[in-house]
C-alpha cells in the first residue's frame, strides 16, 4: 500500500483548502469539497474491504453505490486541512444499498462529512447525468460574490449578464451562465434537490445570501468557475455605484462566444 499523503488526491485537497481559506472564502467551518476519485488510483492506497465505520446518508444516493469520494468533514476548518487531512477529511465508499457510505480513511476523531454532502452527492447525480467526466463539487462563501447577493437582482438572466459584463474572459469561461436560488435553509435534503435541479443546467450555482456551487471534471474547472465568477462580482461591487460609462456589449459577447466556439445562453443576452 502506498503512504496516503503522498497521494495525489489527497495533496490536491491540502492545497485547495488552503488556498481557499487565504482567499477567504471559507471562514471557520465554512464550505465544503467532495471530489469523486479514480478508482484504479485509490485502491493503491487502501483495501476496498477495510470499511472503518458506515455513515448513514440520510437518501437514496443509489445512482453514485461503489463510487468512492474524498470530502471534508462537518464542522471541520478548511485552515486546518494542510496541518492534519486524516482529521479534516474522509474517504468513503457509497455502500452498495444506496443510503450508507463506508468510511475507508479519515475522520480520525470520529466526525463524519460535511452537513451538505446530501447537496454535493445530489449534484454529482445531476452533473453525471448531463456530463459523465465531471468528478468535482466545490461550495464556498465568495466574498465579493456574497456581497453581489445584496445589491443585485436574484435572476438567473440578469445575475449571469451582469457577471458576463464585469470582465471580457467571463463569456467564455462560463457560457452555460449562472443558477440562482433563493436564500435557503442549508444542510437540508430540500437546498439539495433544488441545486441538483439546477445542477443539470448550469455548472455554477448561486445560494442567494449564502454563497456558490461549482461543478466540473477537475478540481481546477470548478475552482476556476468560482474564481472567474468572485473576478467578476469584485468588479461589480467596485463600480455598482459609480457612473458606468463604459460595457462590453451584448453584440461583443456574441463576438467572443463565436470566435472561442462555447455553446453559450443566447436567451441570457438582450439582442
Ligand atoms: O459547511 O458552508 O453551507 C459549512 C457550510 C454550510
Ligand atoms: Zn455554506
Amino acid at each position: 500500500m502506498k503512504d496516503m499523503m503522498n497521494a495525489p488526491f489527497v495533496v490536491e485537497m491540502r492545497k485547495l483548502t488552503a488556498n481557499m481559506y487565504r482567499l477567504g472564502w471559507d471562514e471557520r467551518n465554512g464550505g465544503n469539497i467532495s471530489y469523486m476519485l479514480d478508482e484504479d488510483t485509490v485502491w493503491e492506497y487502501l483495501k476496498p474491504d477495510e470499511v472503518i465505520r458506515t455513515i448513514p446518508l440520510g437518501f437514496d444516493a443509489s445512482a453514485v453505490a461503489g463510487k468512492v469520494f474524498i470530502v471534508t468533514g462537518t464542522g471541520k476548518y478548511f485552515k486546518n486541512v494542510d496541518d492534519d487531512p486524516e482529521t479534516n477529511l474522509g474517504i468513503v465508499r457509497i455502500a452498495a444499498d444506496g443510503v450508507n457510505a463506508e468510511l475507508l480513511w479519515g475522520y480520525r476523531d470520529g466526525g463524519k462529512f460535511t452537513s451538505e454532502f446530501p447537496a454535493h452527492l445530489m449534484s454529482h447525480m445531476a452533473r453525471l447525468s448531463v456530463d459523465p467526466a465531471n468528478r468535482v463539487i466545490i461550495h464556498c462563501h465568495p466574498t465579493h460574490v456574497l456581497a453581489m447577493n445584496y445589491v443585485h437582482e436574484l435572476e438567473e438572466k440578469s445575475f449571469t449578464h451582469t457577471l458576463w459584463e464585469m470582465c471580457t474572459e467571463c463569456i467564455v469561461v462560463f457560457p452555460d451562465g449562472v443558477g440562482v436560488l433563493p436564500w435557503m435553509l442549508c444542510g437540508t435534503n430540500s437546498i439539495g434537490e433544488a441545486t441538483a435541479e439546477k445542477m443539470k443546467e448550469f455548472r455554477l450555482v448561486v445560494w442567494g445570501m449564502h454563497g456558490i456551487y461549482g461543478a466540473g471534471k477537475t478540481i481546477d474547472e470548478a475552482f476556476g468557475l468560482i474564481e472567474t465568477v468572485e473576478k467578476a462580482a469584485q468588479i461589480y461591487m467596485l463600480t455598482a455605484h459609480l457612473p458606468r460609462i463604459n460595457t462590453i456589449r451584448d453584440e461583443e459577447m456574441v463576438e467572443l462566444a463565436e470566435f472561442f466556439g462555447v455553446n453559450y445562453r443566447r436567451d441570457f443576452l438582450n439582442l
